[in-house]
C-alpha cells in the first residue's frame, strides 16, 4: 500500500475529518504575515512576532522533516437554546480543551507514523510556531475564506487543525486552489466590531475572540458595546458562512460535546464563584486561559451588550 494512504487511514479511524499532506517548504504568503505584524494587528500576542521567522520557514521547526501531515478535527454541534443566549460562549470552547483532545490523537496517529518507521513525528496544535492554515490549504484540504478561515468544501470551516512533522517520505497532496468566496462577503458584514478590514486581513485588537480570550486589563468600551453576548469567543464570521449552513456536520468526538454546565443561563455564575471552584470546573477548558478574572469582566461586557437601550426605567412617578 501508498504510505501516504497508510497514513490517512488510521487518521480517519481516530475521528480526524480529513488529512492532507504537504512539504515543510516556506508557505507562498509568509509575507502577509510580515506585513500583518507590522500594521500591529497582532495586538499583545508578542508570540507571534517570536515565532514569524519559523511560520515562514517549517523547515526551521523540525529541520529533519520531509514532510507534513495534516489533519482536520471536527468540534461542531448543534446548539440548544441556552447556548444561544448571552452570555455566550464560542463553539470551540463548550467541552474539553481541543490542545488536550486533538493532541492526544496527534500522538496516536504519531505512533502509527513510527510503526511505519518514522524517526520523526512530532504533533502541533496552535500551540506552536506552525503555519496551521496555510499548511492545511497547500495539503489540498480547503481554501482560506475572507473570514480568514480554512474552509473545507464538503464540511465547512467549525474544525482545529492539527499536524504531524515527519520523516517518513510520504508523497504529497496538491493544493487547493480555488477561492470558492466568490463574490460572498457575509463574514466582513456580519462582523460587528468591523475586524475584517478587508478580504483575508482580520485586525485582531478589534476581534471579540482576542478581545475575550488573550486582551489583558479592561476592554474599551466602543468595542465591548458590540459583543452581540458573546463572553468568550466569538462564532459569528464562521455562522454566517454558506458553507457552514450546509455543510456543518455534528462532530464524532465525545469530548467536543458541550458540557451543559457551560451552557446554563446563569449570568452570575463566575461572580459567585471562588478560584477553587473555577479551577475545578474549567481548569480543563479553554476558559482557563482568561481565568476567573477574565471571565467575570468578559460576562459583564456580554450582558451589557444585549442590554436593551433606554430600559427596563423605574415606573413613572404618578403623583
Ligand atoms: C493568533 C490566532 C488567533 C487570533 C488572530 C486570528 C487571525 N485571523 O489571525 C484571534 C485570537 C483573533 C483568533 C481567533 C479565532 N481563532 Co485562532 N488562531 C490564531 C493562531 C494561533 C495564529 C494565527 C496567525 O498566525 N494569524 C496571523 C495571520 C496573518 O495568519 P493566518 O491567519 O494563518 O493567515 C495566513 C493565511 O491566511 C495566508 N494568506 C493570506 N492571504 C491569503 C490568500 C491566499 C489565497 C492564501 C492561500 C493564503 C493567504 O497568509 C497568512 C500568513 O501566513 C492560529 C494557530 C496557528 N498556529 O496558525 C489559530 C487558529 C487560526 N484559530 C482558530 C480558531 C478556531 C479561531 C476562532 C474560530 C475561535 C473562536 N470561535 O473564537 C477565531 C476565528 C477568528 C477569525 N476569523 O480568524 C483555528 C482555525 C481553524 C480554521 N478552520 O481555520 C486555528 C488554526 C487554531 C487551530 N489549530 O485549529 N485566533
Ligand atoms: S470572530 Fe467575531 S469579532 Fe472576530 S472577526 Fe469574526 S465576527 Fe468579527
Ligand atoms: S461568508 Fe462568504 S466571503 Fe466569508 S468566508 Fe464564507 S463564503 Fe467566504
Amino acid at each position: 500500500m501508498n504510505l501516504a494512504v497508510e497514513v490517512k487511514q488510521p487518521a480517519a479511524k481516530l475521528g480526524f475529518l480529513a488529512c492532507g499532506i504537504t512539504a515543510p517548504t516556506p508557505p507562498p504568503h509568509g509575507d502577509r504575515l510580515d506585513q500583518w505584524l507590522a500594521r500591529g494587528y497582532a495586538g499583545t500576542m508578542r508570540y507571534l512576532h517570536r515565532q514569524a521567522k519559523r511560520r515562514k520557514d517549517p523547515r526551521l521547526i523540525a529541520p529533519r522533516a520531509r514532510a507534513v501531515v495534516v489533519v482536520l478535527d471536527n468540534y461542531y454541534q448543534p446548539e440548544s437554546e441556552a447556548e444561544r443566549r448571552p452570555p455566550r460562549i464560542a463553539r470551540y470552547a463548550r467541552g474539553e480543551d481541543y490542545h488536550r483532545v486533538t493532541l492526544r490523537r496527534l500522538d496516536q496517529l504519531g505512533g502509527y507514523l513510527r510503526e511505519l518507521g518514522a524517526e520523526l513525528a512530532r504533533p502541533f496544535t496552535d500551540a506552536g510556531p506552525v503555519p496551521e492554515r496555510e499548511l492545511g490549504q497547500r495539503a489540498g484540504l480547503g481554501w482560506i475564506g475572507k473570514n480568514t478561515m480554512l474552509i473545507r468544501p464538503e464540511s465547512g470551516s467549525y474544525f482545529f487543525i492539527g499536524s504531524l512533522f515527519t520523516d517518513l517520505p510520504l508523497s504529497f497532496d496538491s493544493p487547493f486552489e480555488l477561492d470558492r468566496c466568490g463574490s460572498c462577503t457575509r463574514c466582513l458584514e456580519a462582523c460587528p466590531t468591523e475586524a475584517l478590514v478587508q478580504p483575508r486581513v482580520l485586525d485582531a485588537t478589534r476581534c471579540i475572540s482576542y478581545l475575550t480570550i488573550e486582551h489583558k486589563g479592561a476592554i474599551p468600551d466602543s468595542l465591548a458595546e458590540r459583543f452581540e453576548g458573546y463572553a468568550f469567543g466569538c462564532d459569528i464570521c464562521n455562522e454566517v458562512c454558506p458553507w457552514n449552513q450546509r455543510f456543518a456536520a455534528p462532530s464524532n468526538v465525545p469530548e467536543f460535546r458541550s458540557r451543559m454546565v457551560l451552557a446554563e443561563h446563569d449570568p452570575e455564575l463566575f461572580e459567585r464563584m471562588d478560584q477553587r471552584e473555577f479551577s475545578q470546573r474549567f481548569g480543563d477548558t479553554p476558559l482557563e486561559r482568561p481565568g476567573l478574572t477574565g471571565m467575570r469582566r468578559n460576562v459583564r461586557a456580554a450582558l451589557a451588550s444585549v442590554a436593551v437601550p433606554g430600559g427596563p426605567s423605574p415606573a413613572p412617578d404618578e403623583s
